[in-house]
């Protein structure tokens, strides 16, 4: 036991070579100096973050206006708050398609909320009303336990706030969980719904951050990032308004060996959180969602149906996708 603990221990420490060439034209005497820096980036524990999956999903489906929904929303605050996180509630009600006023909540926990160099974390963690793509059609006006879509997100940055508890990185971390993001138009509803039915949260918060002025140097938004086996394409308008940001995740998922899961093609595009945050916010966000390049599905195989529950979980995808951005994350100056 005590050599697997010093064995992964060893594999915590990432070493960055910053290589400077020192050598000016000196006739033949040429240097190079070669300046190291070790970073100490901390293990992402998998079987952790599929515990906060599972969390989650015990509480039931979490839609907007129900106790579970509520019950689940103490819950995350109160871990955000448990890993020293600085956790503000931001509460508002917000207008469905369908009429329903939504009593939504996004959860906010700050590390460092005085350091000025900065970068934001978003999942929903809510989950949709009606599993409006289940192969059955008497399901699809049913509640959806959303594992992966919702739950796995906000499980992977659960965990990171776990590990940012107890080493900091340099840079502060907003971890935001926003609500009311999965109660988009249904597609058997005859009303035109829009991109705007969906991510209310998100507009709410990008409109309103939960700090006035707020900014920070770019965003990364998780979705369905828990599935058994799915490719990350770069997603088309991350490319469009962070492209910066995603070569620096794709970068380090190749580093760290997993280009399987990251695949360094452009994907298709997301009507997702990361939109608002982009044009309302106008903070580079990039999101991190499944592509089928075959084009048999969308983002999963599960998605929308009532399917999507524990068993549609790996924890090895929710292993990869959390070292890649923890070392995003504790690889910033
Ligand atoms: C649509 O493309 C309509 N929605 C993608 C965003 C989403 C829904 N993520 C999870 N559920
Ligand atoms: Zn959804």
């Amino acid at each position: 036991m005590r050599k697997y603990l010093l064995l992964l221990a060893g594999a915590l420490y990432m070493t960055v070579a910053l290589s400077c060439s020192g050598s000016k034209n000196r006739g033949s005497d040429t240097t190079t100096s070669t300046e190291t820096v070790q970073v100490i980036v901390p293990a992402f524990s998998a079987d952790s973050a599929y515990q906060y999956v599972k969390q989650q999903v015990d509480f039931g489906p979490r839609v907007p206006n129900t106790p579970e929904h509520v019950a689940c929303g103490d819950y995350l605050a109160s871990e955000l708050e448990r890993h020293g996180a600085v956790v503000t509630n931001q509460y508002a009600d917000l207008q469905a398609y369908t009429g329903t006023i939504l009593k939504a909540r996004n959860i906010i926990g700050s590390f460092q909320p005085e350091n000025k160099k900065r970068v934001v974390l978003f999942a929903h963690w809510d989950s949709r009303p009606w599993a409006c793509h289940d192969p059955n059609p008497a399901l699809r006006r049913t509640p959806i336990l959303g594992a992966n879509d919702g739950a796995s997100g906000v499980g992977v940055l659960l965990e990171m706030a776990r590990l940012i508890g107890q080493q900091q990185p340099n840079i502060g971390v907003d971890i935001i969980f926003l609500d009311a993001e999965d109660y988009g138009t249904h597609p058997e509803d005859d009303v035109a719904g829009g991109e705007e039915s969906w991510c209310l949260g998100a507009q709410y918060w990008a409109r309103n951050p939960h700090v006035a002025g707020y900014n920070a140097r770019y965003g990364i938004l998780l979705d369905m990032v828990g599935g058994h086996q799915p490719t990350f394409y770069r997603e088309y308008i991350s490319e469009r308004y962070a492209k910066g940001i995603n070569q620096k995740v794709w970068n380090m998922a190749k580093k760290l060996g997993y280009n399987n899961y990251f695949i360094d093609q452009r994907g298709g595009a997301a009507t997702d959180d990361h939109l608002f945050v982009n044009e309302i916010a106008n903070i580079p966000t990039i999101d991190i969602i499944p592509h089928d390049p075959s084009g048999k599905y969308s983002f999963d195989p599960n998605w929308h149906t009532v399917k999507d529950d524990m068993d549609n979980i790996n924890p090895a995808t929710l292993g990869a996708v959390g070292t890649v951005v923890t070392n995003v994350i504790y690889n910033e100056k």
